[in-house]
């Protein structure tokens, strides 16, 4: 098989000082952060759909970018030349993981035991690539948006065959994911919401998307599948309302209807600032409730109100994202740059100048968030903020060994209390800043 990406070689880190833009700047996959390889810190994958597949269509315009790589689209030839593509890139950069949808893998036949039987085809030659690789997948999931049939959604849909149908991808895409050795499974209702409530019953539609995830969850455990399932929260887009919102209300959902042991959350960063957060206020949420499990790493554009799906180049969210992902002791996922190239950026080059951005902006997001836990004013700081629960009646309130009444009699006691020490918020910024710019 022919070089695709020619003009492109091995990518290799050559430090902060290289002028090279096919060379990592910060990313060293060997150095060694807090005890632990940068490689293993940083599970990076890339996303089948916008590497692979996508070529800058809009709303306004059509294709920029030429992603049949010598095949003709729509065939199986073409599947396969996406597949050597997609490893030869990864090889380049140095990624040891995927993730992918199942109709970016093959064209979508009519008949589902078409799709199916394409779908074997292209991972027996997936496996095939993978021997002799360190490359997994790191997650699958089945595309239950995009077709019209999935209009009023898949698990939360009005109509029982199209539910069956949904059921029949599901029961597939676990099949491939296991198949390719990935490590979780993930569904995000992009159409599990809805557009008014004149027409939506809400709790026969969140029952039954529970449903169908516990039928996932069985089907998944009895083929061996031992990883995690996660929810994608994301609160808008395509449809007005989904489900699930944020991390804090997938959470809830998943405790109400008994999934809470076999799915985590894959937080995606610019899906946690369209539902008003910041990336990293999902990220903590998810972990205080044990439930950080995958990242997508992007980022939104402040400006703009939609899913934009940039790749990540905020070295501040990348550093926060990492300080989180640290103190949670790591991910069971990864990082999959569910990102796209804009669309004038449209070369093969691109794809690399974009990896190499986004791997990047994470390598310098970990190297400053273990700056900043080495250093520890931020986390001294934290500490110290809460000092005064160390006493006699705060550890009273924590052991639950007091009643309102006695707390009430003890505010009596006091008076007034004093004010509750400075939050020393610009302070604490500055020492980011400092730690940031050394
Ligand atoms: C859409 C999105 C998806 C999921 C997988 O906003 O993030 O690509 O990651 O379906
Ligand atoms: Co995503």
């Amino acid at each position: 098989m022919s070089e695709i990406f020619k003009n492109i070689p091995v990518i290799h880190f050559e430090g902060k000082d290289s002028n090279n833009p096919l060379a990592f700047k910060y990313y060293d996959a060997d150095r060694v952060i807090l005890g632990k390889k940068m490689s293993e810190h940083l599970p990076f994958a890339m996303a089948w759909w916008h590497n692979l597949c996508a070529g800058g269509t809009d709303m306004f315009g059509r294709d920029t970018a030429d992603k049949s790589f010598g095949a003709e689209k729509g065939t199986m030839e073409h599947a396969k030349a996406k597949v050597d593509a997609g490893f030869e890139f990864m090889k380049k950069l140095g990624i040891r993981y995927f993730c992918f949808h199942d109709v970016d893998l093959v064209p979508e036949a009519e008949d589902i035991k078409e799709t199916n039987r394409r779908l074997d085809e292209i991972s027996d030659y997936i496996l095939e690539k993978m021997q002799g690789t360190n490359i997994k997948c790191l997650w699958g999931t089945a595309n239950m948006f995009g077709n019209p049939r999935f209009m009023n959604g898949a698990g939360s849909t009005n109509s029982v065959d199209v539910y069956a149908f949904a059921a029949a991808q599901i029961k597939k895409a676990l099949d491939l994911t296991v198949k390719l050795g990935g490590r979780g499974y993930v569904f995000w209702g992009g159409r599990e919401g809805y557009e008014t409530l004149l027409n939506t019953d809400v709790k026969f539609e969140q029952e039954n998307i529970a449903r169908l995830m516990h039928l996932a969850v069985d089907y998944g455990r009895s083929i061996g599948f031992t990883g995690d399932f996660y929810i994608e929260p994301k609160p808008k887009e395509p449809m007005k309302h989904q489900y699930d919102f944020d991390a804090a209300t997938a959470i809830g959902f998943l405790r109400q209807y008994g999934l809470d042991k076999d799915f985590k959350l894959n937080i995606e960063a610019n899906h946690a600032t369209l539902a008003g957060h910041t990336f990293q206020h999902d990220l903590r949420i998810s972990a205080i409730n044990g439930m950080l499990g995958s990242i997508d790493a992007n980022q939104g554009d402040m400006l703009l109100g939609w899913d934009t799906d940039e790749f990540p180049f905020n070295v501040y969210d990348a550093t926060l994202c990492m300080y989180e992902v640290l103190k949670n002791g790591g991910l069971t996922g990864g990082f999959n740059f569910d990102s796209k190239n804009r669309r004038p950026s449209y070369t093969p080059e691109d794809m690399f100048y974009a990896y190499v951005l986004g791997m990047d902006t994470f390598a310098l997001g970990l190297i400053k968030a273990a700056e900043i836990i080495e250093d520890g004013r931020l986390d001294n700081f934290v500490k110290e903020r809460y000092s005064s629960w160390q006493n006699e009646l705060g550890q009273k309130i924590r052991n639950n060994r007091i009643t309102l009444k006695e707390l009430a009699e003890y505010a009596d006691s006091l008076g007034a209390p004093e004010l509750p020490g400075s939050g020393r918020q610009e302070l604490l910024e500055g020492i980011m800043n400092n730690i940031l710019f050394k």
